[in-house]
């Protein structure tokens, strides 16, 4: 006789554009799935793949112990938690939040009595369900939640769980935020130096990447750096020869018409770093002076 393995009931809150993606992934790998919106018109879609549509916010957290909630803020999730009962639940919240909100997130689903897994999505939605992406979502709080619900929370996506302290995994998804946009930042920096060119932004595009993926390795030994305190360790480029050197990209940007309002505060910032005689150090420096 065949054995089928019961798959784990799940109920969604939230079925905005992630939300949407992740409850595709449920239901196609058999999880019964109960979905709530605010809206009710966007469970619709998924009650014909075969969810159950919850009247209420409260309906549906009644409905399962496992409750994953992904909505737009955090003050989403108190209109929509408000007046449901917690008690004996799995409450694992994707919504994207600060340390500081999902710490307090944690202490209140404490006191109502649910067990508190806090979720920071490293993917766009077209990435849920697809393994080939990379996409991820780091975990943290519950470490026994985590290791029950290991599996059904590893099908939208892969999981890294990141510790006990629930704001570690908020801290995480928005450290790496935080870089993106600095790349991000550097990026429209150059196509904007090559804009009035005669220059195809598309034969920019992979010189770019290929430059960008070749300097990004360096963030390891930034961080064996912190680590040691010595940040002249592995130098090949060294302050003073940089800080010399970002006149030649601000002259460019004048001479190009560009301004130069996203890389002027970190060159300044570089400067102040090598006036304090660090000349020989890595760019490392600059991170003690962002830190309070
Ligand atoms: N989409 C993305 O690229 C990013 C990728 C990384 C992670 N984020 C975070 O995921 C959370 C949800 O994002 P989303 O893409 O699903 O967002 P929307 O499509 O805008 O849907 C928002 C849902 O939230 C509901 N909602 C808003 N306010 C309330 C409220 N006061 N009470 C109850 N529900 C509320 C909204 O409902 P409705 O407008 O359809 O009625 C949607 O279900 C988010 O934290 C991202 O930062 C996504």
């Amino acid at each position: 006789a065949q054995h089928t393995v019961e798959k784990t009931s799940v109920t969604l809150l939230g079925l905005g554009a992630m939300g949407t993606a992740l409850a595709r992934t449920w239901l196609a790998a058999g999880h019964p799935l109960t979905v709530w919106n605010r809206t009710p018109s966007r469970a619709a879609a998924l009650a014909a793949e075969g969810a159950k549509a919850a009247d209420s916010a409260a309906a549906a957290v009644t409905a399962n112990t496992l409750v994953l909630v992904c909505l737009l803020d955090d003050a989403s999730v108190d209109e929509a938690l408000d007046g449901a009962d917690l008690a004996g639940k799995d409450l694992v919240n994707l919504t994207t939040s600060t340390p500081a909100q999902a710490r307090a997130r944690a202490e209140w689903a404490r006191e109502r009595g649910a067990r508190y897994l806090d979720g920071g999505i490293m993917a766009v939605p077209p990435m849920i369900g697809v393994p080939e992406a990379g996409g991820y979502v780091f975990y943290s709080g519950s470490r026994e939640l985590f290791e029950q619900h290991q599996e059904t929370l590893g099908t939208p996506a892969g999981t890294t769980y990141v510790g006990q302290d629930a704001g570690f995994a908020a801290l995480y998804d928005v450290a790496l935020l935080s870089a993106m946009y600095g790349m991000f930042a550097g990026a429209a920096h150059a196509y904007a130096l090559i804009r009035k060119e005669d220059i195809d932004p598309t034969s920019l595009a992979p010189l770019l990447a290929d430059w960008l993926a070749a300097m990004a390795p360096s963030v390891h030994q930034t961080a064996g750096q912190l680590r040691s305190g010595d940040y002249t360790k592995g130098v090949t480029s060294p302050l003073a020869m940089q800080v010399a050197g970002t006149q030649t990209l601000l002259s460019t940007a004048d001479q190009q018409g560009v301004s130069p309002e996203l890389l002027s505060p970190y060159f300044a910032l570089m400067r102040r770093r090598l006036a304090k005689g660090t000349g020989e150090e890595d760019l490392t420096g600059v991170i003690d002076l962002l830190v309070h």
